[in-house]
């Protein structure tokens, strides 16, 4: 029976009582070793909704070939009523769809101040965090973090690590919009994917959306795996000294352009396009530049729906003929703005070529 006072899920008496047994739905990793699957060129992500076909993959040892039937989730560490579910249990929980962007932060293993492009915009179905948390009773004093553990395991860039850790501060974790998802698209999460079910965290960069998801934890401090500490940390721009390092959570605002095409030939005065902005937070403002960031045209954006990218869109006045460089740079709510230069959010550019008939 289903009621609020017994969800379904199976107490266990004590955490920790049946080390990793949530392991045992590991079949293999297959293939092994890091993978990335590239996004096509901006100018070719023009869907709303990002299909299956045209969205980044990111697996750094290895994917995880799970049994569905042996499948299960545990959450435990500061909780009063640690638990376990299995896929069934999970499906016959309250679901939620969030549509959000999707964006890998690029390797952590190379400065990354080029734009690497991998993004998409996707919608997830999956019961939220909050609910599970709430049905464990977690100690909010002391539990700080939630720690996620695929069932991956193996070696990135030469350091071995027996599962994919990551972690999220508690107040991220109880926001609606975090999802434990066994959905992309309204289709089953495949393989690589993560499936059947990984950790959504709209908002924040892929890295902290655990795949293959087999283990939550409350915990009063900062994972110590090596993608919590060697990895996905980077130096805060707010600190003027260049030194000062945070982890790689919140989406810092970008944008990309999608029209004009690079190289495009546009036979007018004004030059019309569109794109898409991103941000962790809602993008407010976005404006476009021809003269390399002397003058800013305001493009018009459409408003936030959920976590999704906003599409922007523009005319621009082409004073001369010849070659330009079109800019788009984004604003979010808090005012933080797409940096000329230097970031790895840095401003985009697309050559194209005004033959202005009337000029
Ligand atoms: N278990 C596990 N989860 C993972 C990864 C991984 O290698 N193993 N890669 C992360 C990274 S860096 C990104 S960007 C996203 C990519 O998700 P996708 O491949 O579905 O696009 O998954 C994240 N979750
Ligand atoms: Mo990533």
């Amino acid at each position: 029976m289903a009621d609020v006072s017994s969800p379904p899920v199976t107490f266990i008496a004590g955490s920790g009582d049946i080390p990793d047994r949530e392991r045992d739905a590991l079949v293999d990793i297959h293939p092994k070793g890091f993978f990335i699957r590239h996004p096509p060129a901006p100018h070719e992500l023009d869907e709303a909704v990002t299909p299956e076909i045209k969205l980044f993959q990111t697996i750094h040892m290895g994917a995880a070939v799970v049994d569905p039937n042996r499948w299960s989730l545990v959450l435990d560490g500061l909780v009063e009523r640690p638990f376990s579910i299995n896929l069934e249990q999970l499906r016959q929980m309250p679901t939620r769809s969030v549509t959000s962007f999707h964006e890998c932060y690029g390797s952590p293993i190379n400065p990354s101040t080029k734009n690497v492009w991998r993004i998409g915009n996707v919608r997830w179905t999956g019961v939220p965090l909050q609910y599970l948390l709430s049905i464990a009773w977690p100690n909010l004093e002391r539990g700080s973090f939630v720690w996620s553990d695929g069932l991956d395991s193996g070696a990135f860039a030469g350091i071995s690590a027996d599962r994919y850790q990551k972690d999220l501060p508690i107040d991220k974790a109880l926001s609606p919009e975090v999802l434990v998802a066994y959905e992309m698209n309204g289709q089953p999460l495949t393989k690589e994917r993560g499936g059947p079910v990984r950790l959504v965290i709209p908002g924040w960069f892929g890295t902290n959306s655990t795949k293959w998801l087999c283990h939550l934890s409350v915990q009063a401090t900062r994972s110590r795996g090596p993608f919590t500490t060697v990895f996905y940390n980077e130096i805060d721009p707010a600190d003027s000294e260049g030194v000062r390092k945070r982890p790689v959570w919140r989406v810092e605002p970008n944008s990309m352009i999608v029209r004009p095409r690079p190289e495009e030939v546009v036979l007018a005065k004004y030059v019309e396009g569109w794109g898409r902005a991103w941000g962790a937070e809602e993008i407010v403002r976005v404006e476009i530049s021809l003269d390399h960031g002397e003058t800013w045209t305001e493009a018009t954006v459409v408003p936030r729906k959920e976590f999704e990218w906003q599409l922007f869109s523009f005319e621009v006045h082409a004073r001369r003929s010849g070659k330009y460089h079109i800019q788009a740079r984004a604003t979010d709510q808090s005012g933080t703005q797409q940096p000329l230069l230097g970031r790895r959010n840095h401003v985009p550019n697309v050559h194209i070529w005004v033959e202005s008939t009337s000029a």
